[in-house]
């Protein structure tokens, strides 16, 4: 009785200490590593899900999808087709969309496969804005080995990975369709995002450079789009309605200038024949490749020329 009693701890001292042998040793720090591991991938999945919205104060944006996420297929892999997209964003002054909307477009664009560059084509000039001008400025000045544009509005953002964005060889692609934008429902809008092969757009000689200030420009690209017999294509099965886009722009604080300047009340509606890429007249005052949250992005700085005898309404005063 006493005898067992004693040897009873002897044993229990035993497997203690064989726990701390070296063998074993091996499997804590097997166990150490998996909880180590398990823990970091567990750090990554809390922060790529709420890093972006909470530094820029977006909270109701969707969460930005992980480096892991991004680089899970690239584009030099085969199945990304042989097409390339020059993403086209007029652009000025609208510093924080254009934080949220470089990163947001890079990788919903390569969850897509879809092979792109991504341009600012920033108005740097003290006339008013000109959609239409810096749209043909961004056609000229994309990278030859990109085959078809996208005109995209900075503030619009596709939340429907269903949405295509491919090449479309058929003729011009207007993802932003009225069934589907969150303001404009009128049948023959083709603004806020369109996209063409270049072919297509030379073809329409680009678009006119009549147009100063907000509006008017896309529709006066809608009839050249009829003039040059093109087709217009639009997103079919889309069933998220006008929650297919999310439209980031705050007009309280991002007036837009509608001013109607001396003839631009009654030339606002005409048709602009001759003019477009074939007179376009600018400036490349700096060309940098910057990097916002890792997406990559070209902005080119671009100084626009007006004809005061053509349009007068170029200056806001
Ligand atoms: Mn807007």
């Amino acid at each position: 009785m006493m005898y067992s009693s004693r040897r009873k701890p002897v044993l229990y001292f035993k497997d203690d200490r064989s726990f701390l042998s070296r063998k074993c040793t091996v499997w804590k720090l097997f166990g150490f590593c998996m909880v180590f591991v398990l823990g970091s991938l567990l750090w990554v999945q809390l922060t790529c899900s709420g890093d972006m919205n909470q530094t820029v104060g977006y909270s109701h944006l969707p969460h930005q999808p992980c480096p892991i996420e991004r680089q899970s297929s690239s584009p030099d892999d085969p199945s990304w087709g042989p097409h390339k997209m020059a993403l086209i964003v007029p652009f000025r002054e609208r510093f924080e969309e254009l934080l949220i909307f470089v990163p947001y477009m890079h990788a919903f664009l390569n969850k897509k496969k879809i092979r792109h560059k991504i341009f600012i084509i920033n108005q740097v000039d003290r006339f008013r804005f000109n959609r239409a001008s810096l749209i043909n400025v961004g056609h000229m000045e994309s990278d030859n080995d990109t085959d078809y544009i996208a005109m995209h509005d900075v503030d619009l953002l596709p939340q429907n990975e269903d949405l295509d964005y491919g090449f479309p060889e058929e003729g011009p692609f207007h993802v932003a369709s009225p069934e589907l934008h969150p303001l404009y429902h009128y049948k023959t809008y083709v603004g806020g995002i369109l996209l063409l092969t270049k072919k297509h757009y030379q073809m329409c000689n680009g678009m006119s450079n009549r147009f100063w200030g907000w509006g008017r420009e896309d529709d006066e690209f809608f009839r050249r789009l009829k003039t040059a017999k093109l087709e217009l294509f639009r997103p079919t099965g889309i069933t998220t309605g006008t929650k297919t886009f999310r439209h980031i722009h705050d007009p309280a604080w991002r007036k837009r200038d509608q001013k109607r300047i001396a003839a631009q009340k009654q030339e606002q509606f005409k048709v602009d024949p001759e003019g477009g890429l074939t007179n376009l007249r600018y400036k490349v005052e700096s060309r940098k490749e910057v990097t916002i949250s890792g997406a990559p992005c070209t902005v080119i700085s671009i100084a626009l020329e007006c004809d005061f005898s053509q349009t007068p309404w170029c200056q806001s005063s």
